[in-house]
């Protein structure tokens, strides 16, 4: 035994998910940040099973490390020195690297590559642009010059080999799995230990059921990546997720696919859920994201709800007609914008809408005059914004590139709240500046009340509700970054500072950093004790509530609601409208005329 021990090797893997910078060139990093990345769980599973088969040899120990970025302090010096401890053998794998933590990235492996350990690079800036642009852009190569090595495409059934090439100093510097997507039944499942979930908000891990879409919008890099074909884990390995996570106490989920709906295999994986919960009383509590036609997905919304969907994403993107036909986003129908929503909450569900700005007809009026109708008309709970930005993998993108139009060349930007390409009649700082209003303007007081009331009127618990619209509203306006990348209690450390920006002094950064906590716990108070006298007005009013976005879906709604006659391209879609009801109104005729 002992001799054994004495043998064994030990490879050291780092998983790391890097964060990004903020403007002022500081890791974005949190106490708790908001959602554990899947990418690390997916990643995480697939070592685990590399761990248990000893893929590197009977007595090699591979050695597992996992941090998010978003709420761990990074340490280049530290995995140095543990890799150069085990005799120089590791792998440090960045994982699931957006294109606005590409920088970020490739800074914490610079120290890394410098001290000779491996680093590879995986996720969908990698991936996005292998897929889509004919050559490699610049700040790819640059890495690949650094020594990093890149991996395109899906790990599923390929890591093993890659810590293979590790233990044998042998990476390649660009790995091409585009072409060659992975089936997901019955491979290694995602997941994530306690002691990294709990870093996060809520006690709530992340799987992805499957992966691809089939539409093809234009701003959309998912299609480009992980393809239009639906390709989910089973029913079994959704199992197997969700018990290992109840087993650490886990119940809550938010699945990762970006259209749960046209996953091929919802039913049998909501049928599997509903199981569980309604013949075992286990409790399991999901968010999903959706598309506006899945209440025309035959059970789907209702099968959702007693499987234990009470959130869903939508991407709602725009009100106007025009702007959604310019983005191929033609399965986005006004006209079941609010027949959607309305399903959704019946089946207990709390809506949250995606709503992007700086589409080519969009003026600073314009979106203020849509905020409006959508605050009015449609039953959406939390609205989050996002400026239209052309994200490497996207076909918007690789139209730009390829006319070599000028984009932001720092991809730290590309994070969907910078402005990285010139909006046709909109300056920068006027779409910026609409950008960072519409949170203004959306949860204005007034509106906040509006959406306690409906939450009462449908039996969401308006307290959790207020915490739930203030934190949306607080995150952006204090802390200057989307809701979904915020957190609580904002660190920072002076050392982390990007490259090429001055380390400040510990006077003036110290300083500015108790000022920043200080003034910005006082503000979320000022804002919280404003959010609190809403919700106790509403508490307080007994009176029946009811308003336009509430009211079933009627007949003829196209000739008085707003969305109808206040959007721009909304003609052909009241034509259409205006005939079907029509034809409905002959129906009765044409019946009563049968003989008998
Ligand atoms: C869940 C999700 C989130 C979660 C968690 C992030 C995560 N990665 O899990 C949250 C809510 C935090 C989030 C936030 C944001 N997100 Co997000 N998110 C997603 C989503 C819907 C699923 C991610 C996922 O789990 N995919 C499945 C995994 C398994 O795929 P993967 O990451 O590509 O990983 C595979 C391969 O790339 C490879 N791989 C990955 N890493 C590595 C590393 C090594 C070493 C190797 C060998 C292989 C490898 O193997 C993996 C397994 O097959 C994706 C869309 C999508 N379909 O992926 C968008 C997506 C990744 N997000 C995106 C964006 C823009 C953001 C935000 C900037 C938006 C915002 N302002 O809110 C923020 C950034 C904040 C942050 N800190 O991450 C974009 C990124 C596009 C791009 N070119 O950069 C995407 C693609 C969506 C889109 N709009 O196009 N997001
Ligand atoms: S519906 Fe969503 S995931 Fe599908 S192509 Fe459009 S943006 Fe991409």
């Amino acid at each position: 035994m002992t001799i054994s021990f004495a043998r064994r090797q030990v490879f050291h893997l780092f998983l790391i998910k890097p964060s990004h910078y903020d403007d002022e060139g500081y890791v974005i990093q949190w106490l708790r940040s908001s959602i554990p990345a899947n990418t690390l769980a997916a990643l995480y599973g697939l070592a685990l099973d590399c761990a248990e088969r000893r893929v590197l040899g009977a007595d090699v120990e591979l050695r597992i490390t996992v941090w998010d970025e978003t709420n761990t302090r990074i340490r280049p010096a530290r995995i140095i020195r543990q890799i150069r401890a085990a005799g120089g053998r590791g792998l440090v794998g960045l994982v699931g690297v957006q294109t606005n933590q590409f920088p970020r990235a490739v800074d914490i492996a610079r120290p890394l590559r410098a001290a000779g350990i491996q680093v590879c690079v995986g996720g969908f800036h990698v991936s996005g642009c292998i897929s889509m642009l004919p050559d490699v852009p610049p700040e790819l190569q640059e890495a690949i010059d650094l020594g990093i090595s890149l991996f395109a495409g899906e790990v599923e059934g390929r890591l093993e080999d890659l810590l293979l090439a590790a233990s044998r100093n042998m990476l390649q510097p660009l790995y091409n799995f585009m072409k060659d997507l992975p089936g997901l039944e019955g491979v290694p499942v995602p997941f994530l230990p306690l002691d990294i979930v709990r870093r996060t908000g809520a006690t709530r891990t992340s799987f992805d059921a499957g992966r691809g879409c089939p539409f093809l919008c234009s701003f959309c890099t998912i299609i480009n990546v992980q393809g239009r074909k639906s390709r989910s884990r089973s029913a079994d390995d959704v199992e197997k997720i969700v018990r290992a996570n109840l087993m650490q106490g886990v119940h809550n989920f938010f699945i990762t696919d970006d259209n749960l709906a046209r996953n091929q295999n919802w039913e049998a994986i909501f049928d599997r859920l509903i199981r569980m919960r309604e013949e075992e009383g286990q409790h399991v509590n999901i968010v999903a994201q959706v598309d506006t036609m899945s209440h025309k997905v035959r059970g789907f919304i209702e099968k959702a709800g007693r499987a234990g969907v009470n959130r869903v994403f939508i991407g709602l993107e725009n009100i106007n007609p025009d702007s959604l036909k310019g983005a191929k986003k033609g399965q986005n129908q006004i006209s079941e914008y609010r027949a959607m929503l309305q399903a959704w909450h019946c089946a207990g569900a709390l809506t949250y809408a995606g709503y992007i700005l700086g589409f080519p007809g969009d003026t600073p009026a314009s979106i203020e005059r849509d905020i409006g109708i959508i605050q009015r008309e449609l039953p959406i709970d939390l609205l989050e914004f996002f400026i239209l930005t052309p994200l490497p993998g996207s076909e918007d993108h690789k139209k730009l590139y390829l006319a070599e139009v000028e984009m932001e060349p720092d991809m730290n930007k590309y994070d969907v709240v910078h402005v990285t390409t010139r909006h046709p009649t909109m300056s920068d700082a006027e779409l910026l500046g609409i950008y960072r209003r519409a949170w203004d303007l959306y949860y204005s007081p007034e509106h906040v009340e509006t959406v306690l009331r409906r939450a009462k009127v449908w039996g969401y618990d308006p307290r959790n509700m207020m915490m739930k619209l203030l934190l949306f509203h607080a995150v952006p306006r204090l802390e200057r970054v989307h809701p979904l990348e915020g957190g609580l209690f904002r660190r920072k450390f002076r050392r982390d500072r990007r490259p090429g920006m001055p380390l400040e002094g510990r006077f003036a950064f110290y300083g500015r950093y108790v000022w920043e906590i200080v003034s910005k716990h006082l503000r979320f108070a000022g804002m919280y004790s404003q959010y609190r006298r809403t919700l106790g007005r509403v508490l307080r009013d007994t009176a029946p509530y009811m308003d336009t976005a509430m009211t079933a879906v009627q007949d003829q709604e196209f000739q008085t609601l707003e969305i109808y006659s206040g959007t721009r391209g909304s003609t052909s879609v009241v034509e259409k409208l205006r005939r079907r009801s029509a034809a409905r109104a002959k129906l009765p005729a044409v019946a009563s005329a049968k003989p008998g």
